[in-house]
């Protein structure tokens, strides 16, 4: 039998934690014969809650789950973990200014990287959800230096599932069928959802997304904001934020980063820029990638139009913009 794998989520008591912990223990993440051991983090004020959720996947016998470590303790929960899931964050509230709410989290995730830094699995693969998600990844990235930054990612794969469930809506096949979209840049409603390499499996074989919607119109407005818009969307229908869908794409993008993604397709993830696309380095940016080994490569030759080329810039440029106020938050 394979040895298990320690999977740490921070804000395990929130509600994508109660939906994600689950998923991990049933093999969703790390696949059907891969035993797991969940760390589960989240903060004093939410310590009993966090144990109400130890004990349920206690009473859920998983045969997959072979330990559970509930804390509040930050050096505890990173202990030799290899995969780290990080949910917890602030969350920003009514008539909160943007500074406050980046600084909250600024500190939460400079402490966070300096306990992964130093109680983690030296080849820890780390996923951010928290949100600003790509800037929270950045500043992990800062403050744990000896964690290759190819290590260290943040979720750009719902945004990704969005766009193929949008396709797939409107086409009426099935979402498996439809694949190789792109979320370009930050994990906001400055995303690009990008369709002009996607494809759909039909009858007689691979079509583009663009030849078989007729209605440019429609890819090029609608279809964008949908995606785009969906979080708040979902906010106003459940009066709660997304929280099965963000969880399931969390374990999607592990998932494909460990064991790697099928011949032919390609996802999105927010990775480090190296500068490709002319994206600047130093950002956490979605690209679209392949992995093989463990090992993330961004998707290099794509052709880029000049429509793109203005929504690739915006949504980094916010993305540079959001990296100042981080920085200007630690003096
Ligand atoms: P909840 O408020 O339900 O849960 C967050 C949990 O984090 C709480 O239990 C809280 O006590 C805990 N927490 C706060 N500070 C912590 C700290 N320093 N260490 C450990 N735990 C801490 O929020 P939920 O709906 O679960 O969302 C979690 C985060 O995901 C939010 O930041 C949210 O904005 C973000 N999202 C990101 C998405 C993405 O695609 N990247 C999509 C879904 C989601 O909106």
């Amino acid at each position: 039998a394979k040895n298990p794998v320690r999977v740490l989520v921070t804000g395990a008591a929130g509600q994508i934690g109660y939906a994600l912990v689950p998923m991990i223990a049933r093999g969703a993440m790390l696949g059907p014969d891969q035993p797991v051991i969940l760390h589960m983090l989240d903060i004093e004020p939410a310590a009993e809650a966090l144990n109400g959720v130890k004990m349920e996947l206690i009473d859920a016998a998983f045969p997959l789950l072979k330990g559970v470590v509930a804390t509040t303790d930050v050096a505890e929960a990173c202990k030799d973990v290899n995969i780290a899931v990080m949910v917890g964050g602030f969350p920003r509230k009514e008539g909160m200014e943007r500074k406050d709410v980046m600084s909250k989290n600024v500190s939460i995730y400079k402490a966070q990287a300096s306990a992964l830094e130093k109680h983690a699995a030296p080849d820890c693969k780390v996923l951010v959800v928290a949100n600003p998600a790509n800037t929270n990844a950045l500043i992990l990235k800062e403050f744990a230096p000896s964690i290759p930054e190819k290590n260290i990612t943040c979720l750009t794969r719902l945004d990704h599932n969005r766009a193929l469930g949008q396709i797939s809506e409107r086409l009426d096949v099935h979402v498996s069928d439809v694949k190789n979209v792109i979320i370009w840049g930050n994990h906001s409603s400055t995303q690009y959802p990008d369709v002009n390499h996607a494809t759909v499996t039909t009858s007689s074989g691979e079509k583009s997304v663009r030849e078989i919607v007729t209605d440019d119109n429609w890819l090029n407005s609608e279809f964008i904001t949908t995606v785009q818009q969906r979080g708040a969307a979902i906010i106003k229908a459940r009066k709660l934020s997304s929280a099965l869908s963000a969880a399931s794409s969390a374990c999607d993008h592990i998932r494909d980063w460990v064991l790697g993604t099928p011949k032919g397709t390609w996802v999105s993830m927010g990775v480090y820029s190296d500068g490709s696309y002319g994206i600047q380095e130093g950002l956490i940016y979605s690209f679209p990638v392949t992995c093989e080994k463990g090992e993330w490569s961004i998707v290099q030759g794509l052709k880029i139009d000049e429509f793109s080329r203005a929504k690739m810039d915006a949504t980094a440029k916010e993305l540079a913009e959001e990296k100042s106020l981080a920085y200007s938050c630690l003096n």
